[in-house]
């Protein structure tokens, strides 16, 4: 039983082989209904930087963008969900799917913090395709100027196959990105699975 206050992030790189991991690939990329929305920041209006779908039974809405509620799972991701309920023992009921096109394509600092995901949220992530870099960086503390600089910092590289699990205070006290890649990058798809509340939606 993980302490109230801890976070804690837990990382299986090998938790589907290689060669279901590209089995899994094809068939997300194929199967999802995938689509580039847009993202209102500050008044204005941008596409998203990558693709995206949301699979559940409550609307999601984050950085001012909502997902429809989606019932139809797809029947390899209702496998991958009862697998990841095995494991952990969570009964995750809702799941946002993000496709990198290539290196240019991203997701910036946040924080899974929405209040629907109530509070210190488990959140595990499923990696496909190429390699990306996932990086967290450790939030000031309250009543702290907002300051980064010499923050703690983790990175992650999220091979095909991998899982990653965030727990506890980690979306209270952190915060997480795929930045844009140097180098280019082939394709990768990312599923997150959450727990929404349908009180605090
Ligand atoms: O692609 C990833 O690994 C991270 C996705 C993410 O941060 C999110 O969906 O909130």
């Amino acid at each position: 039983m993980l302490p109230k206050r801890n976070e804690r992030l837990r990382f299986f790189p090998n938790f589907l082989d290689p060669q279901e991991s590209a089995v899994l690939y094809d068939q997300l990329f194929h199967n999802i209904p995938w689509r580039q929305r847009s993202i209102i920041i500050q008044g204005a209006s941008y596409l998203m930087p990558r693709l995206t779908a949301w699979f559940g039974e409550q609307p999601y809405t984050y950085s001012g963008v909502t997902h429809d509620a989606q019932l139809e799972w797809p029947s390899e991701i209702q496998e991958l969900r009862n697998r990841l309920d095995e494991i952990i023992g969570i009964r995750f009921n809702s799941l946002l799917c993000n496709c990198y096109r290539d290196g240019h394509d991203s997701i910036d600092w946040h924080s899974d913090d929405e209040a629907s995901l109530g509070t210190n949220p488990t959140i595990a992530s499923l990696s496909f395709g190429d390699t990306r870099v996932f990086e967290m960086r450790k939030k000031p503390p309250p009543g702290h100027p907002v300051d980064y600089t010499f923050s703690q910092r983790v990175r992650v590289p999220l091979v095909s196959g991998s899982l990653l699990i965030m727990e506890g205070a980690t979306q209270a006290d952190w915060q997480h990105k795929v930045p844009k890649e140097y180098h280019d990058r082939g394709p990768r798809i990312n599923l997150t699975f959450r727990v929404i509340c349908p009180e605090k939606t």
